[in-house]
């Protein structure tokens, strides 16, 4: 069995930029640099048949690239804990047509619709049951975090493995397919 998720990759330069924020929250687990992206769609644990029917559907999408901007900070909270904190993305529709397409692709592949609403954004820390005033002043702090905005040509199927310090992410591949 394989942890898969679509989305999309951050590189060099913007990569860098948030590993400079990503200190100042007692007992948070800041994601490695090489480790930041954008979930598109969470596909979870599928053995190798569903995988190649996932990275087959998702192979037929085109699209014209389009810009997408990081841009202020929020939190998550699961029962008036803090669970993660983040950087937001500004709104794009052609981000969420390609969310759309993509999920559209997982469900033809025969996987479970997400049931969960798009909120896309780039984790920068996991927390174990957080206090809200832990992460009031790197919110404070982030939230007029605007970085260049880069262009998106290609999304990413990646694989999700549990290591030694927390979980490393693998390009599987790239849609459209290169070459
Ligand atoms: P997160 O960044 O908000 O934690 C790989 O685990 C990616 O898939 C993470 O970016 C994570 O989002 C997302 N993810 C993990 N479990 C998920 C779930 N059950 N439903 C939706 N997304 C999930």
């Amino acid at each position: 069995m394989i942890r898969l998720f679509f989305g999309l990759e951050l590189l060099g330069e913007l990569r860098m930029r948030i590993a400079a924020i990503s200190a100042g929250i007692d007992r948070a687990r800041w994601v490695a640099p090489e480790n930041l992206h954008i979930t598109l769609r969470f596909v979870g644990e599928v053995d190798e048949p569903a995988m190649e029917y996932i990275a087959g559907e998702a192979a037929a999408i085109r699209f014209e690239p389009f810009p997408v901007t990081l841009s202020g900070a929020g939190h998550f909270e699961r029962g008036g804990r803090v669970s993660a904190v983040w950087l937001g993305v500004e709104p794009e529709p052609a981000l969420a047509r390609l969310r759309d397409r993509i999920e559209a692709a997982a469900v033809r592949a025969g996987q479970p619709p997400e049931g969960r609403k798009f909120r896309p954004h780039v984790t920068v820390a996991r927390l174990n049951r957080g206090r809200p005033g832990e992460v009031r002043d790197w919110l404070a702090a982030n939230t007029l975090f605007r970085a260049v905005p880069f262009t998106v040509a290609h999304f990413t199927l990646f694989s999700s493995t549990l290591g030694r310090s927390g979980s490393n992410y693998i390009a599987e591949c790239r849609f459209p397919p290169e070459g």
